[in-house]
C-alpha cells in the first residue's frame, strides 16, 4: 500500500510535461500524491493505487485546475527607492537626457542601493516576494546590477540569497555587475570598468558563492560584444552559468554570441533577427521575452515570435521587475501581456512561466512541470480552463500554493 504525506484529488492538472501529446499536458479528473516534498504519483483518479486512507491528508480541488508553481526567470527585484519622479518628469515633457543629467536612470537606483542597509533591502525584497507568492510564484531569479561596486553588488546578492533562505519562494541569483558604467568610471571608460568587474567583483562573488549565474547588459548604451564576451568567459571559467540582456534596443549579435557560449537564456530580444534565432535553435539557449518592459517603455519593435516558433526555440516569459523599465511586480500579469502584446498563445505563456522558465534557470530536472520525482511545487486555481490564467487579471484566482508539498499560508479568498 502506498504511503504518502499528502494527496490532492478532484482536480484537473496542467502538468506542462513536454513529453505529453495533449495541450498543457493535461490530466482531467486527476490526482497528485506527495512524499517527502516530491511528487510520488500523478495520474487520473481512477488509476490511483491503493493508499493508506486513514493516515493520508486529502485535499479536494472541487474540479479546479492545478498547474506547476509559476517561475519568474528574470527579475531585478532587490532594489531601493523608486523612479516615479522620473516617470512623472517624462510625462511632463522631460527627455531621457535631462533625467540622466539630473542623476537619474539606472544610476539613481544605484545611489539608493548604495545608501540602503541590508535589512532595508531585505524588507523590500520580502514584501515583493510575498506579492509574487500570492499569485502562485514558487521560484524567482533575482539579479544584482544596482550596486556597480564590489561592496554593493555583494550586498544585493547577499540579500537575494538571504531571501531564498528565509522565504517560501526559492531564489536563483544572478550577478549583473556589467549593467551600466558607474559615475566613478566615467573617465576611465567601459573597458576599465569591465576589468574591475572581472578582476575584483567576480572572484569575490564566486568565492562567497553568491551567484548562480552571470549576466551582462549587451547594448549600445551599455556594453559591446567584446566586453560581453570577456565577462561571460570569465564567468564560465568559474563554472558559473551565463545569460544575457540582448537585442533589447538594437541588434549587436549578443544572442548569437551567448548561444555559442552555451548561455541559459537571452533576454528581451525585440531586435533579434533570423540569424540570431537560428543560432539559438542550434544551442540549448532559451529566448526570454519581457512584455512588462516592452509595455512600460512603449516599445514598438516586436520580438520575432513567429521565427522562434518555426525554429522551435523555447520561449520564456518573465516580469523583468525593476524600477526603471518594468515596475510591475506580477508574474501573472505577464501571461496576459505576452498574449495581448506578443500574440503568444495561453499555452505558450504558461510554458514560458513553468517548464521553459525552469530550463532558463538550469532547473528543469527538479521544477517546472508536474512529473514523478520533481519538487511538489504547484498551485490550485479557481479556474475552469488553463487559458483563464492568461485571459483575465485582477481577481486573484490562486486558491492554494503548495511548496515542497506544504500548503503555504496564503489567503486570497
Ligand atoms: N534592461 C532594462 O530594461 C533594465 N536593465 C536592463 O538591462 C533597465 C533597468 C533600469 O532602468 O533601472
Ligand atoms: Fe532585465
Amino acid at each position: 500500500m502506498a504511503q504518502w504525506d499528502q494527496l490532492w484529488i478532484d482536480v484537473n492538472i496542467a502538468t506542462m510535461a513536454l513529453n505529453s501529446d495533449v495541450p498543457y499536458g493535461a490530466i482531467k479528473e486527476g490526482a497528485i500524491a506527495v512524499k517527502d516534498g516530491k511528487i510520488a504519483w500523478i495520474g487520473t483518479y481512477k488509476d490511483l493505487p491503493k493508499f493508506d486512507v486513514f493516515s493520508t491528508p486529502i485535499y479536494k480541488g472541487k474540479n479546479r485546475w492545478i498547474t506547476p508553481g509559476l517561475i519568474d526567470a528574470h527579475t531585478h527585484l532587490v532594489f531601493a527607492g523608486n523612479r516615479a519622479n522620473e516617470f512623472e518628469m517624462r510625462l511632463n515633457g522631460a527627455s531621457y537626457e535631462d533625467i540622466a543629467r539630473a542623476g537619474g536612470g539606472i544610476l539613481s537606483t544605484v545611489q539608493a542601493c548604495r545608501d540602503a542597509t541590508e535589512e532595508q533591502l531585505f524588507e523590500l525584497g520580502r514584501k515583493r516576494l510575498n506579492a509574487l507568492a500570492k499569485e502562485g510564484v514558487t521560484t524567482v531569479e533575482i539579479k544584482s546590477g544596482y550596486g556597480l561596486n564590489t561592496e554593493t553588488e555583494v550586498k544585493l546578492l547577499r540579500v537575494a540569497r538571504e531571501l531564498g533562505l528565509h522565504h517560501h519562494i526559492d531564489v536563483s541569483t544572478t550577478f549583473l555587475g556589467a549593467h551600466a558604467i558607474p559615475a566613478e568610471f566615467k573617465d576611465a571608460g567601459a573597458d576599465a570598468y569591465i576589468d574591475y568587474v572581472i578582476n575584483e567583483m567576480l572572484p569575490k562573488i564566486n568565492s562567497d558563492n553568491l551567484a548562480d549565474a552571470v549576466d551582462v547588459f549587451c547594448e549600445n548604451i551599455a556594453f559591446n560584444l567584446d566586453q560581453t564576451q570577456r565577462v561571460l568567459t570569465a564567468a564560465k571559467s568559474y563554472g558559473l552559468n551565463i545569460k544575457l540582456h540582448a537585442e533589447q534596443l538594437s541588434n549587436l549579435g549578443g544572442s548569437t554570441l551567448a548561444a555559442k557560449m552555451g548561455a541559459l537564456s537571452v533576454d528581451h530580444i525585440e531586435h533579434l533577427n533570423e540569424d540570431g534565432v537560428k543560432a539559438l535553435s542550434q544551442s540549448d539557449t532559451c529566448a526570454t521575452i519581457l512584455p512588462g518592459a516592452f509595455y512600460f517603455l512603449r516599445e514598438t519593435q516586436q520580438p520575432p515570435i513567429e521565427l522562434l516558433r518555426q525554429y522551435n526555440v523555447p520561449m520564456v516569459v518573465a516580469s523583468d521587475f525593476n524600477p526603471g523599465s518594468s515596475p510591475i511586480c506580477s508574474t501573472l500579469l505577464m501571461l496576459n501581456m505576452a498574449c495581448t502584446l506578443f500574440k503568444l498563445t495561453p499555452e505558450e505563456t504558461l510554458k514560458g512561466t513553468t517548464i521553459h522558465a525552469a530550463k532558463a534557470l538550469g532547473m528543469a530536472e527538479s521544477i517546472g512541470s508536474l512529473e514523478v520525482g520533481k519538487q511538489a511545487d504547484f498551485c490550485l486555481w479557481d479556474i475552469d480552463s488553463p487559458a483563464e490564467l492568461s485571459y483575465r487579471y485582477g481577481v486573484n484566482p490562486c486558491l492554494q500554493v503548495i511548496k515542497n508539498g506544504q500548503v503555504l499560508p496564503i489567503h486570497n479568498h
